[in-house]
């Protein structure tokens, strides 16, 4: 790899905050700001550079934060401007680094754009956001919520119904309006001016709107939200004029947040000549199993499919584009539930999945408790979950005459507070995250899981992933090497190399509880890091993951 290709952003491994369940340090049950202070040496131990963190701006909160009333201001709930300056400093005094999330395809009803927008047909305001006529007595057309429903809300005020692919509260800005664009360049640069590395930019495919708005053709959602909602024909443009006029005047990073980016179309937006954005999370493996209805309407899938998408990313980035490497985040489940087996296997496979996820070419993001095994809830009452989306789906599914008890089965597998109930830092009284009554209730095997526990077991996950991390910055093969994947293994096998000119690594990877078959000649390399303390000869144990060193 070039040495101009060689970037900060490529080398670094991403550590998401979900600010509100991580570390409350008032007692009010809801984490904030100081709690993230009195973790930073933990980050710093575990070996993570670039902070990536949820919303901490002024919100209703209808969607924790995605639904901004005030993109200057803190929300109180998490603290003041004064701590989050304490927060950047903290963390560049540790040598890491901060990107803040940008959710700039709709702002909160709350914010005062939208309520000008709303008061009249002919405010300089109104065309800050998408306003139609309704048609035969119901909204402009077919479209859907990303979270149920219209994704249109008549207005009695003016008579006329707005556009929001996510909640009513969270209505679609209107970026064909250049006074939209310069808004949100003027917010970029506040933080930006502030110091901050960067941003992770919410749901930036959906910012360019088809403006004819017909129907959307497509039975199942994740196709309109593909065809219809992403990919829009201005998206270039308008994301090739936020780097014009501010994002190439920083040394930071950006990471797009892709629903609908597909591998044929992700090189345009990050192409390193398309001066764009540097890196993508591309939502392809995520979406897996979201049925005609969402996540909710969940249909099967192996890991052949995710090993295809891993494939055809790798493929269709070639050594000009970029894209992160990530198995769960503040929306989708946790990772050692969904893809590996948090029951008989919870240590092998979480560290398994770890290995994946640092060794596969991209930027690795890890979420906050992956670190611990930290594994999905199965709260009983409806009532004990938080999200929006959840509750949306619930109302809608057993409206339509689904059993309750059914559509929980479904929060226990897909729901989005699987991974939003609070950090586990020890076993005391929920566990050690506040001395309040937290927000969400705690998963209640923390008194197993915890980050007190672990850092006192030299076998845990966390120790795996910290010597993980060490391991790959003494050894960038595994950050710009070329990718091999091993032909003819077996199917429940994940086996590839990375090599470049100095070193050659390869790594083998069981994706299932059975001891497995693995013939390869293994004479030219030596074991380095494996999640088994000693070695088999031509098999591969349940979960197994090896990086062998070509000597
Ligand atoms: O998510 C948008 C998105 O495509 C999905 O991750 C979506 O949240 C859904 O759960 C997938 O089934 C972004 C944010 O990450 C999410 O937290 C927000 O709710 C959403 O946009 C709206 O801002
Ligand atoms: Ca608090």
């Amino acid at each position: 790899m070039s040495e101009q290709r060689k970037k900060w952003w490529k080398e670094s491994v991403i550590y998401q905050i979900y600010p509100r369940s991580f570390m409350d340090s008032n007692g009010d049950g809801i984490g904030d700001i100081q709690g993230i202070i009195s973790k930073l040496d933990y980050l710093k131990d575990l070996g993570v550079d670039i902070i990536w963190l949820s919303p901490i701006y002024e919100s209703p909160n209808d969607d924790n934060g995605y639904d901004i009333s005030d993109y200057y201001a803190i929300h109180p709930e998490f603290g003041t401007m004064a701590d989050f300056d304490e927060m950047l400093t903290g963390l560049h005094d540790r040598g890491m680094k901060l990107i803040m999330d940008l959710v700039v395809n709709h702002s909160s009803d709350e914010h005062a754009w939208f309520e000008k927008s709303r008061a009249s047909i002919d405010n300089t305001y109104r065309d800050y956001y998408f306003w139609k006529k309704g048609k035969n007595g119901g909204p402009p057309n077919n479209w859907l919520s990303f979270f149920g429903g219209s994704a249109w809300e008549y207005d009695e005020q003016t008579e006329e119904y707005y556009l929001h692919l996510f909640t009513k509260k969270q209505p679609d800005l209107n970026w064909e309006n250049p006074k939209v664009r310069e808004e949100v360049y003027d917010l970029l640069r506040f933080w930006l001016d502030k110091g901050i590395d960067g941003f992770r930019m919410d749901v930036i495919p959906l910012i360019s709107k088809r403006l004819d708005f017909d129907d959307s053709p497509y039975e199942a959602l994740n196709d309109t939200i593909e065809h219809v909602y992403s990919n829009g024909p201005k998206v270039h443009e308008y994301i090739h004029e936020m780097y014009e006029k501010v994002l190439q005047h920083y040394d930071i990073m950006t990471v797009g947040e892709g629903p609908g980016i597909n591998s044929t179309v992700g090189h345009d937006y990050v192409g390193q000549d398309r001066g764009e954005l540097n890196m993508i999370f591309h939502l392809d493996h995520m979406f897996l199993g979201h049925g005609p209805k969402g996540k909710f309407d969940p249909v099967p899938y192996t890991w052949e499919d995710i090993k295809r998408i891993f494939r055809e990313w790798y493929d269709a980035m070639g050594d000009t584009g970029w894209v992160s490497i990530f198995l769960d985040n503040h929306d989708f489940p946790r990772l050692v539930s969904r893809f590996g087996n948090d029951n008989a296997f919870r240590n092998e496979s979480a560290k398994m999945l770890a290995t994946l996820i640092l060794t596969l070419r991209g930027t690795a993001c890890i979420y906050q408790g992956t670190e611990l095994g930290m594994s999905n809830v199965a709260f009983t009452d409806i009532e004990d979950y938080r999200d929006v989306e959840t509750h949306n789906f619930y109302k809608e599914f057993t409206e339509e005459g689904m059993d309750p008890s059914t559509f929980l089965e479904r929060v226990h597998e897909h729901g989005r507070d699987n991974v939003r109930t609070p950090m586990h830092w020890n076993s005391t009284t929920h566990a050690g995250f506040t001395k309040g009554k937290p927000w969400i209730k705690v998963n209640p095997n923390f008194v197993d899981i915890n980050a007190e526990k672990v850092l006192n077991d030299q076998n845990s996950i966390y120790y795996y992933y910290q010597a993980l991390l060490t391991f790959r910055k003494k050894h960038l093969t595994l950050v710009y090497g070329e990718w091999h994947e091993l032909q003819n293994t077996d199917e429940r096998l994940f086996c590839y190399t990375r090599q470049d000119k100095d070193e050659t690594f390869l790594i083998c990877l069981n994706h299932s509880d059975d001891q497995v078959p693995f013939e390869e000649d293994l004479s030219q390399y030596a074991k380095a890091i494996g999640n088994y303390s000693d070695e088999a000869s031509n098999y591969l144990r349940p979960w197994e993951a090896i990086i062998y060193k070509k000597k």
